[in-house]
């Protein structure tokens, strides 16, 4: 009998985003959305219209092959699958009053297969899928028109899918929308970049949508737990000065704000003064107030890596990362993108969160985007991924032992856990999954899917709720 420090009932299982795996671009109805004009990601330019360059015109062809990938993630013994409602094959535009019946109609289908399996959907609300006519006619979510548009899209949701679902997320990241503005609050961005008031307006609305479709899942959907999900990102000062120190509580306060507001219900005393000394006057309604108070049952957030801070301007600003980067850690190995690997960072996550929030969290990304070489291994074409095993393994490791620290842990939906086209580069290469996908970044391929070592690896966790892992 292994023993392991994971409860009975921890939820074990992957994430996916829609514009990441479905393809199907304009099929049924579905309407364009930010992602479909973003070729290369936040790493490149936006085109006015798809382009055939564009891998998430097609994704994996998820559209079609759910059933089939469900039926995969069902052999791993999934418990709980993340993943998101394209908000653009519900409300095309964004703005109709009556929603998609085919969009509403395929989630369904979704939600069938799950069921069939015994698998707890996770589904994200918005997750970098605003409407292009949201964006191109609205400005995006620096138009607090978008908050009534939210509304009506959460609320079409838990009126349609309330009693199949139990745990929604309002917002993907919530937290990187001023990092990359169109992604993720589909504002345009004018050569002379967004200005910061209106980037800190759009935060604002994007926060009372938030919690107004907390509110509204209450009303229509009782047994709904809601959270929020933000990007995590530990900060190490670079050095003990406690320059550095300050530094590191700056950008801290820069990510913890959001947490902050949907766990206290107000903005924090920090936010406020960092809106004073930039001038930034912030247009907040009476019933904005109110609205915040809709505080969230669990806090989600992604992890893949930590970042150095310190107040040396020189050595500023010059780290890769996952939307966000500081200064690299002279002590940690990167992956082939640059993102610094610290399962450790993980632990401490966690238990920054629970102790500031005690909140239940739930760990819905945490992967490894790697080039992978699909071999042949006895007759069956597989990948020999022994990189990501350990990586996610030592990650692992963490989270128990942040379950030994006294943290509520809900639940582990590993990042990607099929191969599909990534969002900052979207890039297929860039590939995360325990299923490889039988697709290239020229567009080649036959879609076939093959489960990887790290398939056989996971199911095994899974079944020993962790006691396989290796401390
Ligand atoms: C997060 C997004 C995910 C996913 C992940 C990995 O920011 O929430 O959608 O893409 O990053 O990043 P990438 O795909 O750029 O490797």
């Amino acid at each position: 009998m292994t023993t392991t420090p994971f409860p009975d009932g921890f939820l074990w299982g992957g994430a996916t985003a829609a514009n990441q795996i479905e393809g199907a671009y304009d099929e049924d109805g579905k309407g364009l959305s930010v992602q479909d004009v973003m070729p290369r990601g936040i790493s490149g330019p936006r085109t006015d219209r798809p382009t055939p360059d564009n891998l998430k015109l097609v994704g994996i062809d998820h559209y079609h092959r759910y059933a089939e990938d469900i039926a995969l993630f069902a052999e791993m013994g999934f418990s709980v699958y993340r993943f998101s409602i394209a908000w653009s094959r519900i409300f095309p535009n964004g703005d109709e009053t009556e929603p998609n019946e085919e969009g509403l109609a395929f989630y369904d289908r979704v939600l069938d297969e799950l069921e069939k399996h015994g698998i707890e959907p996770l589904v994200t609300i918005s997750h970098y899928e605003t409407p292009l006519h949201l964006a191109e006619q609205y400005g995006g979510w620096t138009n607090r028109a978008l908050i009534g548009f939210y509304e009506r899209y959460a609320r079409t949701l838990f009126e349609r899918f309330g009693n199949r679902v139990t745990y929604w997320l309002t917002f993907n990241e919530i937290n990187s929308l001023l990092h990359a503005p169109f992604m993720s609050g589909g504002i345009p961005i004018p050569d002379g970049g967004v200005p910061k008031g209106e980037l800190y307006q759009a935060m604002h609305h994007e926060l009372v949508a938030s919690a107004r479709a907390t509110r509204i899942a209450r009303e229509v959907a009782p047994a709904a737990k809601v959270g929020c999900m933000v990007l995590s990102m530990p900060i190490y000062p670079l050095s003990p000065s406690p320059a550095d120190a300050v530094a590191v509580m700056d950008a801290d306060h820069g990510n913890l704000v959001y947490g902050d507001v949907h766990t206290r219900g107000e903005y924090p005393g920090y936010f406020l003064r960092r809106l004073r000394e930039e001038g930034i006057e912030l247009d907040i309604t009476d019933e904005d107030r109110a609205d915040l108070k809709n505080t969230v049952d669990f806090v989600s957030f992604s992890y893949y890596m930590s970042i150095a801070e310190t107040a040396d301007a020189d050595k500023r600003g010059s780290g890769e990362g996952n939307i966000m980067g500081g200064v690299p850690n002279p002590t940690l190995p990167a992956s082939e993108w640059g993102w610094q690997i610290d399962p450790v960072g993980l632990r401490l996550v966690l238990n920054q969160f629970w102790d500031r929030w005690q909140k239940p969290l739930f760990i819905v990304e945490n992967g490894l985007g790697a080039r992978d070489q699909l071999v042949e291994v006895d007759g069956e074409k597989t990948v020999v991924d022994d990189y990501r095993i350990q990586y996610l393994n030592d990650h692992l490791v963490q989270v128990g032992e942040a379950l030994e620290d006294g943290v509520a842990v809900l639940g582990y939906t590993s990042w990607g856990c099929i191969d599909i086209v990534s969002a900052s580069t979207a890039q297929l290469s860039k590939r995360y999954g325990f299923i490889y996908v039988d697709r290239n970044d020229d567009g080649s391929g036959t879609l076939n899917r093959y489960r990887k070592k790290s398939f056989h690896w996971y199911s095994d966790v899974i079944r020993t709720n962790g006691g396989s892992l290796t401390r």
